[in-house]
This record gives C-alpha cells, sequence and structure tokens, in this order.
C-alpha cells in the first residue's frame, strides 16, 4: 500500500488497483492553429506541465501500472457532437471545422492526435471521449471494473472542465481520485485554483490533491510497504 500525504488528508492506494489518467493533452487544446487556440486561449500556459507529466509517466510506467489516456474527439459525421456542445461561445472556428491541425477535434485528425511529448505506449489504454467526461458514452466504467481498479489518479487538461468533469463522474461511480496539482493545468489560474480547492473541501468531497513530488517519491522502491 502507498500513502501519499495529500490534500486534505492522506490518500492510499495499491499499484495493483490504480490507474493513472491523462485527460486530452492533445494538440488540439496544447499547440497553435487548435481548438483551445481558435477560443482565444493561451496555449503556451498548457504546453508548460509537459516536462512533469513526463517525469510522472516514467514514473509511473516504471511501476507497473495502469496509464490511461483520453482524447476529446468526434466522429467524422459529428453525430456524436449535440449543437449544445458545438454552437457555443464565438470561436474563430468550431468543432468540425477544417483548422491548420485537420478538423478540429474529430477523430483521425492530427489535431485529435496525443502530443508527441506524451504518446501513448503499447498497452496503454487511449480512450476516445465525445463529453467532457471521461466516462460518457465510452465505456469506461465497465473496462475498469472488469480489471479490478478502484483509484484513479488524474492529470492533464483542462483543470476545470474535462479532468474535473471526469473526477467528479469517476467519484459518482465509487472511484477514489486524486488530482495530481502540477501535473494538471487551465487557461485561466483562478479557474485552476478555484478547482482544485472545491475538489477537496468539505473532507475531500470528490477527491485529493497532490504534488507529482509526493507521488512520484511514493512509486520508489523504498517506499513499498
Ligand atoms: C475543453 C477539455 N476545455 N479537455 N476540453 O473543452 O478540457
Amino acid at each position: 500500500m502507498k500513502t501519499i500525504a495529500a490534500t486534505p488528508f492522506d490518500y492510499l492506494f495499491d499499484l495493483e488497483h490504480a490507474a493513472l489518467v491523462v485527460i486530452d493533452m492533445q494538440r488540439d487544446f496544447v499547440e497553435e492553429g487548435g481548438f483551445g487556440a481558435a477560443l482565444g486561449n493561451d496555449v503556451l500556459r498548457l504546453q508548460a506541465i509537459i516536462p512533469t507529466l513526463q517525469q510522472l509517466l516514467a514514473a509511473w510506467r516504471t511501476a507497473g501500472a495502469l496509464v490511461i489516456h483520453t482524447r476529446e474527439c468526434h466522429r467524422p459525421d459529428l453525430a456524436d457532437c449535440p449543437p449544445a456542445k458545438r454552437l457555443r461561445g464565438t470561436p474563430a472556428l468550431r468543432i468540425g471545422d477544417a483548422g491548420p491541425m485537420g478538423r478540429l477535434l474529430v477523430a483521425g485528425e492530427p489535431g485529435a492526435d496525443i502530443i508527441e511529448a506524451l504518446s501513448p505506449m503499447t498497452g496503454e489504454w487511449v480512450i476516445d471521449k465525445p463529453g467532457k467526461g471521461a466516462f460518457h458514452a465510452t465505456g469506461l466504467h465497465e473496462r475498469l471494473q472488469a480489471r479490478g481498479i478502484t483509484h484513479l489518479i488524474f492529470t492533464g487538461v483542462t483543470t476545470e472542465v474535462c479532468v474535473q468533469s471526469s473526477m467528479r463522474e469517476a467519484n459518482d461511480r465509487g472511484y477514489e481520485c486524486l488530482v495530481v496539482e502540477d501535473a494538471t493545468e487551465s487557461y485561466f489560474p483562478e479557474f485552476k485554483a478555484a478547482t482544485l480547492s472545491m475538489l477537496t473541501a468539505q473532507g475531500a468531497i470528490i477527491g485529493w490533491s497532490a504534488p507529482s513530488r509526493l507521488l512520484i517519491d511514493s512509486l520508489k522502491p523504498a517506499s513499498a510497504s
């Protein structure tokens, strides 16, 4: 059993029943010319977490536990992208429109790919999701149950949209969840701070948070018990 001195109190997990979830580290959110930039956001803010995620992934992979990557993307005919999602705001380009990295947030287009620096490795799960949450219309819960996973450790972007939605969905389904503070990011620093506070408030009402350093330290063989 591993123990992390998390907020608001210790988080306990064992590697056999835990997965590291990397939410939507796709070119469309992190690079110029993608969906995030089309909404007027500064994508450089999100790029700042890439080295931390690389270190965390390396430690988690060495420990031999499950890694799950998600990609927010839609079918080419957009049948899984309702107007309630597509017709929001006044972006330069909408979901499904053609941009410099192909059609925005459409499966199979270059922009929907996970960035090269965080490429999934063989055996890792890649979940394509049409919603903000990783559980909506993906079958993820059933796969996790079949594998015996009870603990989910969340990273990725953006903190207050897809990371938060996924963590709330997971908690409703009974998973013990932790978000890694410096391995998640938002285009809006105030939204990130508020999200971390609200997820962990009221005695971890949705779950825990901790810096990557504590998680990486817990994965070192010396801390095994
Ligand atoms: C958004 C996400 N922000 N991955 N998606 O639309 O957070």
